[in-house]
């Protein structure tokens, strides 16, 4: 209300109407709107009434720019080394008055705090930001569509996001990837194509439409500077594995199983013991060791190879529950899988030429 409809609507009465199918936005009246306050003053003279008079006052709103970017739920992205596009997910949402478009960035880190009471240590590669084309949260391969802005995000919409990465190998469990995805306000311009950059009126207010940066501090941005960033993070899920070879004399030609040496004929059995590293270590899956038998040991048939064994204070126990192969000369085994802090083993025997 201006002054000049304070000072007449004490007189008299007055009227606001909002011109134009402007929407009571929660970020506010449309920017650009105008908003005219018609008077109207009625009165008497001698206690008959007289032609009244009318006054107007038209204002226009002006346009304040404000967003934010949020994580899509609050955990990490668990990954495996090698992975490839693994993603994490946010929200834009256009609080200003007025239909922007958003320029998008996602950047890494070297160190440094993560999302999630972490600490950055590595980066991911193949770094791209998706929009949620079909609305279902979740990115699709294909489906969604590689950007960069949002196009023509109206007052109060959210737009989902998608950065994917890949995950290099060979990293220690626990690695985490810090990602910040930063929105920038822009000009909407024209559906298709990305508007220029919004600049805030400097001085006092004009008659048109001036623009008021309201945005606050995000992640890495400063408050008031059109922009809003949040973070998200990659961790990675991997197994360490160890092995132990070891070997122990069965028998000989002259002893037999008594205090046998190893003596050509002898023979040897031979254990492969593989070790996850406790803790939150992944499960290994698929662990298939391979073993080419030395020239001067001939592999024993009739023993075969055995897996799936457990070990005890260092020793291979005979507790094995499947079997593997040889072929020429080189022995297989395949454990299904080994949890953190398990051990388990592949035991074959050869006899010394
Ligand atoms: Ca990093
Ligand atoms: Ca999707
Ligand atoms: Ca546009
Ligand atoms: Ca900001």
């Amino acid at each position: 209300m201006t002054y000049r409809s304070k000072l007449l609507g004490a007189a008299g009465f007055f009227a606001l109407t909002v011109l134009g199918t402007n929407t009571a936005f929660a970020a506010g009246t449309t920017a650009g709107a105008t908003i005219t306050n018609n008077v109207s003053v009625s009165f008497q003279v001698g206690g008959i009434s007289q032609t009244g008079t009318t006054a107007s006052d038209t204002l226009t709103v002006d346009r304040k720019i404000n967003l934010t970017v949020a994580e899509v739920g609050s955990t990490t992205t668990v990954v495996t080394p090698g992975a490839t596009s693994q993603v994490t997910s946010f929200t834009v949402t256009n609080t200003s008055n007025a239909v922007l478009d958003f320029t998008l960035a996602a950047a890494q880190q070297t160190g440094g705090a993560g999302a999630h009471a972490n600490t950055d240590s590595f980066n991911v590669t193949n770094i791209r930001i998706f929009r949620d084309a079909n609305a279902n949260g979740n990115y699709d391969a294909g489906t969604d569509t590689l950007v960069t802005y949002v196009d023509e995000l109206g007052a109060d919409q959210s737009a989902t996001l998608f950065v994917v990465a890949d995950v290099p190998l060979a990293l220690a469990n626990g690695s985490v990837a810090a990602v910040t995805l930063t929105a920038t306000g822009r000009e909407g311009g024209t559906s298709g194509s990305q508007g220029a950059a919004l600049v805030q009126t400097t001085g006092a207010n004009t008659a048109a439409m001036d623009t008021v940066f309201a945005d606050l501090a995000g992640a890495t941005d400063a408050a008031r500077d059109a922009a809003f960033s949040a973070k998200d993070d990659y961790t990675i899920s991997a197994a360490t594995l160890s092995a132990v070879k070891t070997s122990k004399i069965i028998s000989d030609p002259i002893n037999g199983t008594t205090n046998p040496k190893m003596i050509p004929g002898a023979t040897i059995q031979y254990c492969i013991a593989i070790t996850n590293a406790a803790g939150t270590s992944a499960t290994a899956t698929s662990v298939t060791v391979s073993d080419p038998i030395p020239s001067d040991l001939a592999y024993d048939a009739a023993f075969g190879v055995k897996t799936n064994g457990t070990v005890t204070s260092g020793n291979c126990n005979a507790d094995t529950t499947g079997t593997g192969t040889q072929a020429a000369g080189t022995v297989t085994g395949t454990i299904a899988s080994i949890a953190a802090g398990e051990t388990k083993t592949v035991l074959f025997q050869a006899t010394i030429d």
